[in-house]
């Protein structure tokens, strides 16, 4: 591995740079920048050549590790053979052979498979497919959506309108009308260091039934939610919790969504969180971890009676005015041959299932550290909260993402919560090298 200086890579200023970044400090990071310049298996490497951990697979979506290499030449072979194919009333094959191999890892009566390029517009789609679904079966009524506090459902007006992160939405004004949320399941008193799913909270699904009341059933179309909810801080689906929200979803006539855009693609030890806790939506809305990450891709995955609910009437109609330029784009598409080639060689939409006791026994070593109010892990997930600096939230979990940037690992933090879900490629010493890095960290922070 090449970890020489390599200074002329190095950036000069960028203080006064034209690039608005996403979702970023703009100033503070303009001011003190932190570049990545390449990646490799379970590591970035800076424009200095220094060797950073992934702890958080990027944005959670590097589920195999960096630049496979059959995920890189599948993708340089595709660049070179078809660059574009228009998606609306014209084909490639990839887009086909893509959604056959899918097919059979979908959980059990999850048919059909809609492309987009994202999660946010995975999560657009399926509220769109869900309001039409109804309308075409003569509910036109149902036009309410529910999601869920603490919930991140991406950034367009749906997802945002039921996402449940107060940050993400109080810039946006009316967002979208129609639009509940159930309460959060986060319940530290009852469940603060829970290992796994929590014991308490699975009657919190009844919060549905309350809303179900309030608005009418027959006037909802869906409800969305994270089976583990990420993005907020890692929050886990109680016991009973997600089975008890699909029978009153059945009892109404509603249909559920799974947001899979972090879950899906072995992060919990099977194909789709679904699969894991046993329990199907009628929607699965997935991105990320679709293409490893390598290029962007997401899609929405339904049970046969969504398609069906559309192929009706003339053939010579579109069926469902929807869908992207980018729709099963031909790169992105053999971005994801290659990911499900390596997923398949190396079992790695399961190896958590082998990992997960010990990845969750590393997490919950760090109870002794300073300021660890609570520890929560599914998976090969694990979030590790900090009590907030007096007046600063935020600051103290900042403090350790830089820090930890320092002493060669990236994770992410969201407040003051650390978030890590490295690749599932991981060996057991590099967990105890994230996990120790963290303890380094956490005695370290004022
Ligand atoms: N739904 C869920 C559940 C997600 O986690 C999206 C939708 C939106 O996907 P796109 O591809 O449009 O970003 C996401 C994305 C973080 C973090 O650090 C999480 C996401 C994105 C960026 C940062 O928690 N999740
Ligand atoms: N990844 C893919 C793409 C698969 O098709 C399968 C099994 O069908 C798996 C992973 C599971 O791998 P294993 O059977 O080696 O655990």
């Amino acid at each position: 591995m090449n970890e020489r200086a390599r200074p002329e890579a190095v950036v000069t200023s960028l203080e006064n740079s034209p690039f608005f970044m996403p979702f970023s400090m703009n100033r503070a990071f303009k001011k003190a920048p932190r570049m990545l310049a390449r990646a490799e298996g379970m590591y970035y490497y800076t424009p200095e050549g220094r060797k950073i951990l992934d702890g958080t697979s990027g944005l959670w979506c590097v589920n195999a590790g960096h630049c496979r290499k059959p995920i890189v030449e599948a993708v340089q072979k595709a660049v070179a053979t078809l660059d574009f194919a228009p998606p609306f009333q014209m084909g490639h094959p990839a887009a086909f052979e893509f959604a056959e191999k899918l097919a059979p890892l979908l959980p059990k009566g999850v048919t059909r498979i809609f492309f987009t390029n994202s999660g946010s517009e995975s999560v657009d789609t399926a509220l769109k497919l869900a309001i039409a679904y109804h309308r075409q079966r003569g509910e036109g009524q149902r036009i309410r959506l529910i999601g869920r506090e603490k919930g991140y459902h991406g950034v367009n007006f749906g997802g945002t309108a039921v996402g449940g992160m107060v940050g993400n939405r109080k810039l946006f004004g009316a967002l979208v009308t129609g639009v509940d949320h159930m309460r959060h399941t986060h319940d530290p008193v009852k469940n603060a260091f829970s290992r796994g799913q929590p014991q308490h909270g699975a009657e919190l699904a009844e919060d549905l039934e309350r809303l179900c009341q309030l608005h009418d059933p027959s006037t909802i179309a869906a409800v969305i939610v994270e089976p583990v909810a990420c993005s907020a801080g890692v929050y886990v689906a109680p016991v009973g919790y997600l089975q008890k929200l699909r029978d009153i979803c059945d009892k109404h006539g509603i249909l559920l969504i799974f947001d899979e855009v972090i879950n899906a693609w072995g992060r919990l030890g099977k194909p789709f969180a679904a699969d894991y806790f046993g329990v199907i939506p009628d929607l699965i809305t997935t991105a990320k971890g679709i293409t490893n990450g390598t290029i962007p891709m997401g899609a929405v995955l339904m049970k046969e009676n969504l398609y069906q609910a559309f192929m009706t009437g003339p053939e010579n109609t579109i069926e469902m005015p929807h869908g992207y330029t980018y729709s099963a784009h031909p790169i992105a598409c053999a971005a994801g041959l290659g990911t499900l080639k390596v997923y398949e060689d190396e079992g790695l939409l399961t190896r958590v299932g082998e990992l997960a006791k010990y990845w969750e026994d590393g997490a919950h070593s760090l109870k002794d550290c300073p300021n660890v109010i609570d520890i929560r892990n599914l998976g090969l997930i694990a979030a590790i909260e900090l009590s907030p600096r007096a007046g600063v939230v935020g600051a103290r979990g900042m403090e350790a993402h830089l820090k930890a940037f320092e002493k060669g690992t990236y994770m992410r933090v969201t407040g003051d919560t650390i978030a890590l879900a490295p690749p599932l490629i991981i060996q057991k010493s590099e967990i105890d090298q994230l996990f120790g890095t963290v303890r380094e960290v956490l005695k370290t922070l004022a």
